[in-house]
């Protein structure tokens, strides 16, 4: 892949205003944005999207860049896929970013860049299960923290496991293997809207839970998974997480990053919130029971929690005039 000419070192976009990583300018997102890790999940919801029953959704790499009257679909060279089309009217876009906090950091920052007005984005991913939900049950985040490895500890090659005592102690000073962050709220009324729908969607049998979120920044050590071909000192992490954060339900690995970005988002000008953010998962593992789902199940959970967050996203209200102009917008009417 060529290495295209970019203007800006700081913010780097193209001659015509892409951004370098997703790829995207100005009229090619919509203010109301779906976002996943899986590509094959964005291509999914984008064939629920208005005109979209044409998408054979099970042959996803097929539409990876297409164009229809109703819908166009971007894969950046960094592999973003950029979704966007309208859903019962309303302009939406659903960006896949692959996994980790760094690819949610490069989709919101270089989203905002381009799309005026407020953005409203929830997230639809997998996680694992801290103990209640089941394998198959959802899970809404009201909050969410980071947890993540720290470097700085692994300095030495010292490989004898901590105590639980031991473990505990340095994590609540902070100078322990992990770090955990302050939580940053979800969005209420995108949140409300979210598990109002989910709840009038999702399968009978499956549930909808909500609580903390704890992002990691690995799918296995700061997930206290165990490998022991790595000193991950992780040993006691899983029993600390849940008794220091009893309100937590969810491990997986992006929603802090946008919920953060959300938090730190400047106002717009009209004064109005820049961001607002929600985030859902499906769980996929029961760290508890050490289970994972039934494919079958996620195959008709993911369809019908899909309709869901599309029916959230366009529930709260973005005030006409600081939409992005439809104008030369991918979205725009013939
Ligand atoms: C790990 O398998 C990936 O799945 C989860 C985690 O957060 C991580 O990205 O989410 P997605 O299904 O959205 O990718």
């Amino acid at each position: 892949m060529g290495l295209h000419a970019m203007t800006n070192a700081n913010f780097p976009v193209d001659a015509e205003g892409h951004t370098y990583h997703v790829g995207v300018k100005p009229g090619e997102v919509a203010n109301r944005i779906i976002t996943v890790g899986d590509p094959a999940r964005a291509i999914l919801i984008g064939s629920y999207l208005d005109g979209g029953n044409v998408i054979d959704a099970t042959n996803f790499k097929k539409y990876l860049n297409y164009v229809s009257k109703d819908i166009v679909i971007k894969t950046s060279p960094r592999l973003f896929t950029t979704v966007t089309g309208r859903y019962k009217g309303v302009p939406v876009s659903i960006v896949a970013i692959g996994m980790g906090v760094p690819m949610m950091d490069f989709f919101v920052r270089e989203v905002r860049a381009v799309v005026q007005g407020p953005l409203h984005i929830i997230r639809f991913g997998s996680c694992g299960s801290l103990g209640r939900a089941r394998a198959g049950d959802m899970i809404v985040a009201t909050d969410s923290m980071a947890c993540s490895r720290n470097y700085n500890y692994f300095h030495n090659d010292e490989d004898k496991e901590l105590s639980e005592t031991e473990f505990a102690e340095l994590m609540v000073k902070g100078e322990g293997p992990y770090t955990v962050s302050t939580t940053c709220p979800a969005d209420a009324e995108l949140t409300d809207a979210l598990v109002a729908a989910l709840h009038s969607h999702v399968p009978t049998g499956v549930e909808v839970h909500k609580g903390l979120d704890i992002t990691a920044d690995s799918f296995y050590s700061s997930q206290a998974r165990q490998d022991p071909a790595f000193r991950d000192q992780n040993a006691h992490l899983f029993t600390y997480l849940t008794e220091a954060y009893p309100t937590a339900e969810c491990l997986q690995m992006e929603s802090f990053g946008l919920l953060h970005l959300a938090k730190s988002a400047r106002p717009l000008a009209s004064g109005s919130k820049s961001i607002r953010t929600a985030a859902c998962a499906m769980v996929f593992a029961h760290r508890v029971q050490n289970t994972w789902v039934d494919p079958a199940l996620v195959e008709v959970l993911q369809a019908k929690a899909s309709f869901a967050i599309l029916d959230a996203v366009i529930a709260v209200e973005i005030d006409a005039k600081e939409l992005h102009p439809e104008e030369g917008s991918v979205w725009a009417k013939n």
